[in-house]
């Protein structure tokens, strides 16, 4: 049996179906990038604002490119099951606010026409950093990414998330619709204002008179998300439909903690997200830095680290004692750098990380946060180091991470075998690595040398011989030896 809208009334009693009609749900959000993540978090919170009673705030889920989740969750009327894991048990629910998919590679021009259309109020997005087709270090548009150029040209079936709001947005706008508010949700610096340059740069190239509509009438609110989401395996879909009693063909697999912080700022309203869990405030930017300096950072120091020492999950590498006070000094060393609004427990906040890290039932491989590196270092690591540089505090933490981080990137690990390196990038890291060959003095600013990533930090003199250092003692000691002589347990 497969889960599907028949029969819901066959699960077990302990599983949680959706606590509304349906049926009477109506499309308001076009979510763009319809991975584990937004199931596992905003589309709970809708699921959530729909259960209080609201029906116009279903969502449309559109998949840039692969239809593989369009075709495991249409065929179950696009329900699933949020499997949520903590060491005392599993909870699971089903989710129902996701009302349809689309495949954007397929039929462009009809997710254009889905987005202007007039019921749709919020497109949302979680397309990953590189999704943004931008330069990471400076948050400007890449007018040289290829799927910019081609969106450019093509603008009535285009293949980027900044192609698509831009297109959609122009077409309200002929349509005389107002616009959308567009909300960023993926880890990126000011995520809101970042995807405002980025889109408004994009119009321009268009038509200034469409980028000048869009900065006056369009709203990107600032937004911080926060949920441990690892990618699902065959073990959990099988673990899921024991529970179920029927076969979901893609579960997500998530833990307790949820938190999503979003600035108020919607050009067409919003569903009562408040109720929902959500925090709404001013000015998301000191909690955006504070989750991308301490959660962020120190997961890829963690997977960076703990991959090269062969841990296959985080929470295998929290289990050596050097590898939890890394994480924890990666967060204690970005702390004094956060100015957080009074009340804010940091100190809390650190130790609420680690444990999550810890959870010994997700198997959140290090593989897989490692990847998409060049795109995640500046927020994470890299401006933590320029202000501690600033203040002359010492970045020896920080700088065995990034050494890490270069040390992946050669694409080989310490026993000689290939690494499978994900990353925009890996082409040109390998080459300059091949080039360098494994000696730090000359990897290091190899690597410092790509200003995509490092910018003119790069050729800062501190930094430099941090990192240099660091990717030496990784060659001469191995990532191990490394982390334990650094962080003492
Ligand atoms: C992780 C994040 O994959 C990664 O790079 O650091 O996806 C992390 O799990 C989430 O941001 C947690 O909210």
């Amino acid at each position: 049996m497969r889960l599907g809208s028949s029969n819901l009334d066959q699960l077990p009693a302990a599983i949680r179906p959706p606590a509304y009609d349906r049926s009477r749900v109506t499309p308001g959000i076009v979510h763009l990038g319809l991975g584990a993540f937004h199931r596992a978090h905003q589309a709970v919170v809708i699921d959530d604002c729909l259960a209080a009673g609201t029906t116009s705030w279903g969502i449309v889920g559109a998949s840039l490119r692969s239809p593989d989740t369009r075709d495991a969750l249409a065929p179950q009327d696009h329900l699933y099951t949020v499997a949520v894991r903590a060491a005392e048990g599993t909870e699971h629910r089903i989710v129902g606010a996701l009302l349809e998919s689309v495949v954007a590679r397929e039929k462009p021009a009809a997710l254009v026409e889905r987005m202007a259309d007039p019921a749709i109020r919020i497109v949302s997005l979680t397309v990953t950093e590189k999704g943004y087709c931008h330069t990471p270090q400076t948050g400007d548009l890449d007018e040289r990414h290829p799927d910019v150029v081609h969106d450019l040209n093509n603008l009535d079936r285009p293949r980027s998330a900044p192609g698509f709001i831009v297109a959609a947005l122009a077409r309200r706008r002929a349509l005389g619709v107002q616009p959308f508010t567009v909300l960023c949700c993926d880890n990126l610096a000011a995520n809101g204002h970042t995807v405002q340059r980025i889109v408004t740069q994009f119009a321009a190239l268009h038509s200034k008179e469409l980028s000048k509509w869009i900065a006056d009438t369009a709203t990107f609110p600032c937004t911080m998300v926060d949920r441990i989401v690892p990618e699902t395996q065959e073990t959990d879909r099988e673990a899921v439909a024991a529970a179920l009693g029927m076969r979901d063909a893609w579960p997500v697999i998530t833990e307790p903690f949820t938190q999503w912080v979003v600035e108020d700022r919607f050009a067409a309203g919003r569903p009562d997200l408040a109720a929902a869990g959500v925090a709404l405030v001013a000015d998301v930017k000191p909690f955006e830095l504070m989750k991308l300096r301490l959660l962020n950072a120190s997961h890829s120091a963690l997977a960076y680290l703990g991959y090269l020492a062969g841990y296959e999950t985080i929470a295998d590498t929290m289990q050596n004692p050097h590898f939890a006070r890394l994480a924890a000094r990666v967060m204690e060393d970005a702390a004094v750098t956060l100015t957080m609004p009074a009340g804010t427990d940091l100190a809390a906040y650190r130790a609420s990380l680690l444990k999550r890290f810890a959870n010994p039932a997700l198997h959140h491989r290090t593989w897989q946060i490692a990847m998409d590196g060049s795109q995640k270092l500046p927020q994470r690591l890299l401006g933590a180091m320029y202000d501690r540089l600033a203040r002359n505090l010492p970045i020896a933490t920080h700088a065995l991470a990034v050494a890490g981080w270069m040390r992946y990137v050669t694409a080989t690990d310490e026993q000689g075998r290939a690494i499978d390196v994900r990353d925009p990038l890996a082409t040109e890291l390998a080459g300059l690595a091949r080039e360098a060959g494994p000696v730090a003095e000359r990897l290091a600013p190899a690597l410092l040398g790509v200003t995509k990533v490092f910018g003119p930090l790069g050729t800062e003199p501190r930094l430099r011989e941090a990192v240099t250092a660091a990717l030496g003692r990784l060659y001469a000691h191995g990532a191990q030896h490394a982390v334990e002589t650094l962080v003492p347990a």
